[in-house]
């Protein structure tokens, strides 16, 4: 069985991590985010999370009632939410590695999602599933499509419900399901990312503490010509938009794929000058 590794932000490079993710399909970043940017990411989200309590208001389908958890807090359009965020997506470790790992498989890569996750007291445990499945049916296919973190903005424990991971399993074919024992928690400090990659089975843990919230952020990026899970361009006003980095404005999705996303069959850069 393998173990999930833990990496320290400060001395870890985007090439080790990205060879850790092409092994195990997950890894923890230690101080990931520094002690600033982490109390500053709490002090944007904290009314948000108190204003918009637990459970889904529009669900999609019934399926996500359960899989997004009754007694979660679960909110996206994070960039609009958070000016420390748009921080976050351009951290340097981050867009390196996806880089290295969606590059070669695409032009640029798009921001996916962008969610405050807190699970709260008396949560059961989120169906171990991969992130890749968003896009079902599309068959499986050999390239990366998914890099991922899961950023811890408390800490997490096995008890508050640390994300359950299962090493190795970008690996596995398609509907092998994990044995108990090859089911691991990512155990870390506020400040942590839990790196991944969308074929990596895992999924939100089991909150059994009587009063403690377990807190994550959890930001994606995908390949450039796969819709994303969220709508960038609804969460986050166009009037916002245009007061971003660029960077940022091209993960929005303002910046088109060879043909894909375009306005008047030009860049919608255009429309933010
Ligand atoms: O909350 C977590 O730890 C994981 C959530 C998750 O995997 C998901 O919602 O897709
Ligand atoms: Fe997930």
């Amino acid at each position: 069985m393998l173990s999930l590794e833990h990496v320290t932000g400060t001395r870890t490079t985007a090439a080790e991590v990205s060879d850790i993710l092409i092994r195990d399909g997950a890894v923890v970043v230690e101080g990931a985010i520094e002690p600033g940017m982490l109390a500053a990411l709490n002090a944007d989200l904290d009314h948000f999370t108190e204003d918009i309590g637990v459970g889904l208001r529009n669900p999609a389908s019934d399926f996500f009632v359960d899989f997004y958890g009754a007694s979660t807090v679960r909110f996206d359009g994070l960039p609009a939410k958070s000016p420390t965020f748009l921080d976050v997506m351009q951290l340097p470790l981050l867009q390196n590695v996806a880089d290295i790992l969606l590059k070669p498989n695409c032009e640029d890569y798009l921001l996916n999602t962008a969610q405050l996750i807190e699970i709260r007291p008396g949560e059961t445990a989120q169906m171990i599933h991969c992130d890749e499945l968003a896009w079902t049916p599309m068959p499986k296919v050999d390239v990366i499509l998914q890099v991922e973190a899961m950023f811890a903005l408390s800490d997490f424990t096995k008890e508050n419900g640390a994300t359950q991971v299962v090493p190795g399993s970008h690996l596995w074919e398609p509907g092998r399901e994990p044995e108990p024992e090859e089911i691991l928690q990512a155990e870390m400090p506020a400040g942590s990312g839990l790196f991944y990659l969308g074929s990596a089975l895992h999924g939100g843990g089991a909150n059994t503490t009587k009063d403690v919230r377990r807190r994550g952020m959890f930001l994606g990026f995908v390949v450039g010509y796969l819709r994303t899970e969220e709508n960038m361009f609804l969460t986050v006003p166009i009037e916002a938009a245009k007061n971003m980095p660029v960077r940022v404005q091209e993960l929005l999705g303002y910046k088109p794929h060879f043909s894909i996303g375009v306005v008047d069959v030009g860049s919608p850069m255009a429309l933010l000058r």
